[in-house]
Formats: C-alpha cells, sequence, structure tokens
C-alpha cells in the first residue's frame, strides 16, 4: 500500500487528494514539521534536503510531490484523472500539473520560509511574493474563462493540484479570487474526495498531538 510521510497542510495533501478521488488506498505516516525534527540524521536519511513529502510504495521511496502524483496516476490510475499521452491535451496537462509546484506554489512557499526565518518579517519581500503568487491566480483565471476545468469538460489530477495551492493562496494572499477562479474553487472543494482529504489532513494534525 502507498505510504505518505504527511505533515499536515503540505504538500502530500494533493498526492492524497488524488489518491482519494481514483480510489486509491493508501495510509498516512505523520511527520512532525519542526525544523528541529526535520533536520534529525532520522529524517535527513528520508528526505535529501530534510522536507516533506516522502512517499513509499513497497519498496520505492520518493520525494517530489508532483512526481508522487505522475506516479500514481501512471501505476494506479487505469487513465483516469489525465488525458492519454496521444491526446492532444496531454502536454498541456503536464504543463498546468507542473505549473501548480514549480511556479504558483514555489512564491507561496517561500512566504511561509521567510516568515519562519526572518522576524520581523521584511514586508517587500513578502508583497513581491505575494505579486508573483497573484500573477498564477490570473493566469489560472485566464485559463478558466469559459471552461469548468483546465483542459475544458474533464477534471484532471493538474485541476486538483492547483486547487491545493488555491488553499494556500487564500490563507496566505486573498480570499477574494478573480471570478473564473472562485467557480473553480467551489466546484473542486464540493467535491466528496476533497472533503475526505481535509478529513485525513485533519486526522494526521490530531495524531501528531
Ligand atoms: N518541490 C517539493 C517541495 C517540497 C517542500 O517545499 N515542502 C515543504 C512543505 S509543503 C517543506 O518541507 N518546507 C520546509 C522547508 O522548505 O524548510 C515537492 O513538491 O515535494
Amino acid at each position: 500500500m502507498l505510504k505518505f510521510y504527511h505533515s499536515p497542510g503540505t504538500r502530500a495533501f494533493r498526492a492524497i487528494w488524488v489518491c482519494e478521488e481514483l480510489g486509491v488506498p493508501y495510509e498516512i505516516h505523520p511527520v512532525d514539521f519542526s525544523v528541529e525534527y526535520r533536520k534529525t540524521p532520522e529524517w535527513r536519511a528520508m528526505h535529501p534536503v530534510s522536507k516533506v513529502p516522502v512517499m513509499d510504495d513497497g519498496d520505492m521511496r520518493m520525494h517530489e510531490s508532483c512526481a508522487m502524483i505522475e506516479y500514481v496516476l501512471a501505476r494506479y490510475g487505469n487513465g483516469r484523472l489525465q488525458p492519454a499521452v496521444a491526446d492532444p491535451t496531454y502536454a498541456h496537462f503536464l504543463q498546468w500539473l507542473w505549473f501548480s509546484e514549480s511556479t504558483f506554489q514555489r512564491p507561496l512557499g517561500e512566504i511561509t520560509n521567510h516568515r519562519r526565518e526572518f522576524k520581523p518579517e521584511l514586508p517587500d519581500v513578502v508583497a513581491e511574493m505575494k505579486g508573483r503568487a497573484t500573477l498564477c491566480v490570473n493566469a489560472l483565471d485566464e485559463a478558466l474563462a469559459g471552461r469548468p476545468y483546465l483542459l475544458g469538460d474533464s477534471m484532471n489530477a493538474a485541476d486538483l493540484s492547483n486547487a491545493y495551492v488555491l488553499r494556500g493562496y487564500r490563507r496566505s494572499v486573498t480570499e477574494d479570487l478573480p471570478a473564473n477562479v472562485q467557480a473553480f474553487w467551489d466546484r473542486m472543494t464540493a467535491l466528496p474526495s476533497y472533503e475526505r482529504t481535509v478529513k485525513a489532513d485533519a486526522d494526521t494534525a490530531e495524531r501528531l498531538k
């Protein structure tokens, strides 16, 4: 069974959500997110730069949350939540999947890291990162014009992954989303799989208490 080493609210959420949507069984091993724990030799042996998440599938261990999504889809998806490689939309599926991590999540992660490392925070740096994240939300808004999901009428894992990042955007920047993104957010968070993922995340937090 898949095993996610997960700290509440962090990036395994997007891969767990994909598992919930696909009905792929998994278990969660809660990880203490404190810098002290992540720097221990125990955790350094799990993740090469002391971050989360990590995922095991039997003897296979990997890091990088979007790579986990690609792995789960390829191995257990049976063609669901992604277009076929031969489909003309496949390239854009990959593009939006990786946009969620490499472009959209990045400035939000920097806000979190910055606030942890610098006290008092440097307001110009935080404002710059918020601006970068807002550019991404505007890009999503354009992509979603006249369509319910990023690639059109059918939902895929790139939608889930970007919706996960919108959680962080709403928390760190603003809950005031442009119209198409707001409708997308409402649609994605109405999914029963979202509710189950939120519960799995909250249960992980409880287990760490
Ligand atoms: N690209 C990596 C990023 C991993 C990452 O930055 N994880 C965050 C939590 S969501 C973390 O561990 N941050 C702690 C730090 O950067 O010190 C992924 O998608 O898995």
